[in-house]
Order: C-alpha cells, then sequence, then structure tokens
C-alpha cells in the first residue's frame, strides 16, 4: 500500500508522530461502551507503540466486553478507577482520544483528563471535534477510527506492524464497516484491509472470534423475538420488542440482546427499525434502538424520546413508559416522519 494514498494526512501524522515519539508518559482512551472500532484503535495504537519502544498506558472509562477480550494486548487495558489513575493522568505528556472527539464520551473519566496539562491528540471520524485538541487527525469521510490508525502508522511508524496491530485494526474496520457494508466503506478501505492480512490479521479466526460467539439461549430468545415481527408504514418501518420476561424465560443474560436489532433491516423494503424492549434491570421505562437506510433521519427521532446518535443509527432510554405506550410513540413519529418525505 502506498504511503501517497494517505498524503492529506501528513501534516497531522508528523505532528501527532513528532509529540508521541518525545514523550514517555502516554495515555491512550476511548469513548465509554467501547465497540469493536474504539478498542480496535486503541490496541492497534498502542501496540505500534510498544513495538517502537514506548509503554502507553490504555485507560478506558468502562469495561472492556468480552467479546472483545480476544484482541492482542487486551490483557494491558485498565479500567479507569480515580484512585488508580488520576495521578497518571495529571502528570501525563500526551494523551490520545481515539473514536470520540468530545470529553463528556469519557463519563467519570473526563475531568481527569480535561484538568491535565497532557498535549491532547485526536485520532477520530466523528462530526464536529470540541475545541482543545493540539494535533488532530480527523476525517469524517472514512468508515472507521482504525483506518486513521493505520494511515498515521503507514505514514511514521511503518516499522510497527506485526500481527498484533493488524489484528485489531482489521476488526475496528470490520465493525464499524458493518462487514464492509455500510458507506464509506471504499476501494481504500479494502487496500488497507489487504495490507492488515498481508501483516499478519487472520480473517476467519477474527469473524469466528467476533460473530460465531451465540450462547443457544440467545439464539432461543431470539428467536422468540423475530417470531412477533411487525411490518408498518407499508413494509418500510420493522418493529421487534422484547420483554424482560423473554429474557428471564430464555435463561439468556441481559447483554444478549446486543445486535437484536440489526435484524430489523434485512427485512426486503424495510427503511427503518425499531427494536424496543423492556429495561432489564427491572426498572420502568424502555429502550429504544433506531436503525435505518439511506436518508430516512432517526437520530432526529431519538432526540425527541431523549437520547441521539447518527442519521443512520441512534437510540434512546425513555423512562416511567410502558413498552406498549412507547411503541405507539414510536411508530407514531416514524409514521409522521415517512410521510414528511
Ligand atoms: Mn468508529
Amino acid at each position: 500500500m502506498q504511503p501517497e494514498e494517505f498524503a492529506r494526512y501528513r501534516d497531522a501524522a508528523r505532528a501527532i508522530a513528532a509529540i508521541l515519539s518525545s514523550s514517555n508518559r502516554i495515555v491512550l482512551t476511548t469513548h465509554v461502551r467501547p465497540d469493536g472500532d474504539a478498542l480496535g484503535s486503541v490496541l492497534g495504537l498502542g501496540n505500534a507503540l510498544s513495538a517502537v519502544g514506548k509503554q502507553p498506558r490504555l485507560i478506558l472509562p468502562s469495561p472492556i466486553p468480552a467479546s472483545l477480550g480476544f484482541l492482542p494486548g487486551s490483557s494491558a487495558l485498565e479500567v479507569y478507577d480515580a484512585s488508580k489513575h488520576d495521578a497518571f493522568i495529571a502528570t501525563a505528556d500526551a494523551i490520545v482520544c481515539l473514536d470520540f472527539n468530545v470529553l463528556d464520551r469519557l463519563d467519570a473519566m473526563a475531568s481527569a483528563v480535561a484538568a491535565s496539562p497532557a498535549v491532547r491528540l485526536l485520532v477520530d471520524h466523528h462530526l464536529e471535534p470540541a475545541p482543545g485538541f493540539h494535533a488532530m487527525l480527523w476525517d469524517t469521510e472514512v468508515a472507521s477510527t482504525a483506518e486513521l490508525v493505520f494511515a498515521l502508522l503507514l505514514l511514521e511508524f511503518p516499522g510497527a506492524f506485526s500481527a498484533a496491530v493488524a489484528t485489531p485494526l482489521y476488526t475496528g474496520i470490520l465493525t464499524d464497516t458493518g462487514n464492509f457494508r455500510f458507506p464509506r466503506t471504499t476501494a481504500r478501505t479494502h487496500r488497507i484491509v489487504a495490507a492488515l492480512i498481508e501483516y499478519g490479521a487472520d480473517p476467519v479466526a477474527i469473524a469466528e472470534a467476533l460473530y460465531d460467539q451465540n450462547s443457544p439461549a440467545r439464539l432461543r430468545l431470539l428467536g422468540q423475538v423475530l417470531r412477533q415481527l411487525e411490518l408498518h408504514c407499508d413494509g418500510a418501518c420493522v418493529l421487534l420488542q422484547l420483554r424482560r420476561k423473554d429474557v428471564l424465560d430464555a435463561g439468556a443474560r441481559e447483554d444478549e440482546t446486543e445486535g437484536f436489532v440489526q435484524h430489523t433491516l434485512t427485512v426486503a423494503g424495510a427503511r427503518v427499525g425499531v427494536f424496543i424492549s423492556e429495561l432489564l434491570d427491572g426498572s420502568d421505562g424502555v429502550k429504544v434502538s433506531l436503525r435505518s437506510k439511506g436518508t430516512f433521519d432517526v437520530a432526529r427521532i431519538a432526540e425527541e424520546l431523549g437520547g441521539g446518535g447518527h442519521r443512520n443509527a441512534a437510540g434512546a432510554v425513555v423512562r416511567g413508559i410502558s413498552l406498549e405506550a412507547a411503541r405507539q410513540r414510536v411508530l407514531a413519529m416514524i409514521e409522521a416522519a415517512l410521510h414528511a418525505e
């Protein structure tokens, strides 16, 4: 792969590399509830920096999902604990923020990072970064932050690539592109992935580790949810719902309903997908997950419900409402939005 392909990142990459090279105390971090791209980017860069003799601390604001524990280097990930980490953060030379761009996304860790005099660096692909970063490798046109980490390494640390670097980056790209299906998946994305495979990423092993991990209870629960699939708005809207009782009956864990919403948009003709589930902690309310294709904006609907997200993927937690009332309310909003097009 040719570094020329990343010419537009050259200045940013050089600035970031210069700061990292002259820093001893480095923190890498990412947003709460880290996904494959968040962890893949942290571990890809972390493992690469280790390869060039740095000892970055990888400090995250929330626990690492067990499903991503296969990533090389994940045993070095630390979950933020003020008593353990504030002193290091306060005396760090550089803090690299990966896959997010406003400090709020660090939750309880935000104030320690905000107060630190460390040079703050950004590698990210989300809209509207907050001010306060000394250097930014930032591009909203790429599908994943992992692609930007790849560019940084190819431009500035090409000797650092190994399977331990390639595997997390491949995972970040695979998950944030929805397995190469989402918009912004480009020929360059595939050239990066080809290079990562040559550096040692194993597509078969990674896909198995990510996707072939269902428990029988989860699949039975999914079957129960899919049996009740509803079509609305002449088939443009597909709705799934989940009662807490279903989860208990199936013997599934709370986190095993993750990803159910993805099935909505696999129905031919579906443009909007809704998954409403009762709060699994037993408190009064529901979680609404929304997905869409094309220009239909589910972020607007999520915002009206008190949540947020992106145009094609958004969600909200609504307290003090029954599943049925939430269902009626969300359907009415979607119907009105489709009608207004
Ligand atoms: Mn991302």
